[in-house]
């Protein structure tokens, strides 16, 4: 309500129309590639593996030694991107570990000084944006290889049962104003030097004792910087403004089942979610998402007026590996039919709302007036009940090939006559004309 706005502290005086129409693209767009890349594609075995085994900087450096990714070729990336429909990426410009992937002025941990020789970012930016992809950075606010970030409670230096006393005298000389000086330098860099950035994607902040937020990233400074150097840029929530209408854009559900989206209707949001549970190339994961799953996440993120990003971690020849070749092409065979039910879609109005045990997901055009019916169960006998739909609809149709659907009404009900045959897409999609 009005009321709660108000209440609510802002940074900027962007009305709420504003940023409606700020954020109209990446709405619309509805899905994204996440690309997470670093030196921890080597030892391939999840990208926190630094912090999971305290792995100490002079036993991380043969990673950097050894990275040498003779086989990256962003216009590969950008054409599965394309094909999966994707409309925007993001790319891990440095992660935890501190390993930057463009050339940076303020540091020599980065790919120009190994066997890559190249700006990586640069390559990957003109890469997508030739295929008419939205570019996105990711960059780590957290810093496991910066002198002057301080150990803290998820540092792979922490100190087990460490008590304040600790912390400090293992922090002595560290300066987390030189660390604050030295993430507005590169963000900088980010933002000046690579042309239109569409999105940030900052990560992440964990106050509270042996922790880390606002204070120590210098939130409320960089947040100035940011927006005045990229004024459209839309930005993820994660360094700790949340209390700020504008110290965010949108929000972050991580790694959560389809049926937890729903909390989010009527916000921004977008959850991100990976193939296998890693983020970084894993090798020995190997439990994958399967299509429907991943249909599923896609779906039911529209239904609930979300976007999804899936990653993809790239292996430390600079490949994505067969598993997610294969998983973006299914993905992008599906969309090449039934985009239309994605893109510019949110959730119907309440008046289309089915029962809560329906196996079905509605999204809904409003351009267009069309509402979208997504199949994960089909019905054996052909006969499909859309209770309380009697009157509403002019005309039906299969979305991946416009073949009429054709409907009568029982009482206040439609009855949708489907084909016993299942067409062949894992969530077959009807569309409804309202007029
Ligand atoms: C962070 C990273 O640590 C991770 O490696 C990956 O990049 C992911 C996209 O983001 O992980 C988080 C951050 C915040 C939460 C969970 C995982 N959180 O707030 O629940």
């Amino acid at each position: 309500s009005i009321h709660a706005v108000a209440q609510q502290k802002s940074i900027f005086n962007e009305t709420p129309q504003q940023k409606k129409k700020r954020m109209q693209w990446w709405e619309d767009a509805r899905f994204g590639m996440f690309i997470h890349w670093g030196l921890y594609a080597l030892p391939a075995r999840h990208e926190w593996v630094k912090n999971y085994e305290q792995i100490t900087d002079a036993n991380y450096q043969k990673y950097f030694d050894n990275f040498d990714p003779d086989k990256f070729d962003p216009k590969k990336w950008a054409r599965e991107a394309k094909t999966a429909g994707m409309k925007y990426a993001v790319l891990t410009t440095k992660h935890h570990e501190g390993f930057c992937l463009f050339d940076s002025k303020y540091t020599d941990y980065k790919s120009t000084n190994t066997a890559a020789k190249r700006d990586l970012v640069k390559e990957f930016v003109d890469a997508f944006r030739a295929e008419g992809i939205r570019i996105g950075f990711y960059y780590s606010l957290i810093d496991w290889h910066h002198p002057d970030f301080t150990i803290d409670g998820v540092h792979p230096q922490r100190i087990d049962k460490g008590t304040e006393a600790d912390y400090a005298a293992a922090n002595k000389g560290k300066d987390m104003k030189r660390y604050q000086q030295y993430l507005k330098n590169q963000l900088t860099e980010l933002l000046t030097k690579y042309g239109k950035i569409d999105i940030l994607w900052l990560d992440f902040s964990y106050p509270g004792t042996f922790g880390k937020g606002r204070n120590d990233w210098a939130s409320m400074d960089l947040i100035k910087t940011i927006r005045k150097l990229q004024p459209q840029i839309i930005l993820d929530n994660r360094m700790d403004l949340n209390d700020y209408t504008d110290g965010y854009d949108f929000e972050t559900p991580e790694q959560v089942g389809p049926e937890e989206l729903v909390k989010y209707k009527g916000k921004y949001w977008e959850t991100c979610q990976t193939f296998s549970g890693s983020w970084g190339y894993h090798r020995d994961e190997h439990s994958w998402k399967n299509q429907r799953q991943l249909l599923d996440l896609l779906i039911t993120s529209v239904a609930n007026g979300g976007n999804l990003i899936l990653n993809v971690g790239p292996t430390a020849r600079g490949q994505f590996d067969y598993r997610a070749n294969r998983a973006l092409d299914s993905l992008g065979y599906w969309m090449d039919a039934n985009q239309r039910s994605i893109y510019n879609c949110t959730y119907p109005a309440d008046a289309y709302a089915l029962p809560a045990a329906s196996s079905m997901r509605i999204t809904y055009n409003p351009q267009t007036k069309r509402l979208y019916l997504h199949l994960f169960d089909y019905p054996a006998d052909g006969k499909l009940v859309l209770p309380g739909y009697k009157g509403k609809i002019k005309y039906a149709q299969f979305l991946h090939d416009a073949s009429e659907v054709q409907h009568t009404t029982s009482g206040n009900d439609l009855e949708l006559k489907l084909p016993k045959q299942k067409p062949p897409y894992v969530v077959p999609v009807i569309e409804l004309m309202l007029n």
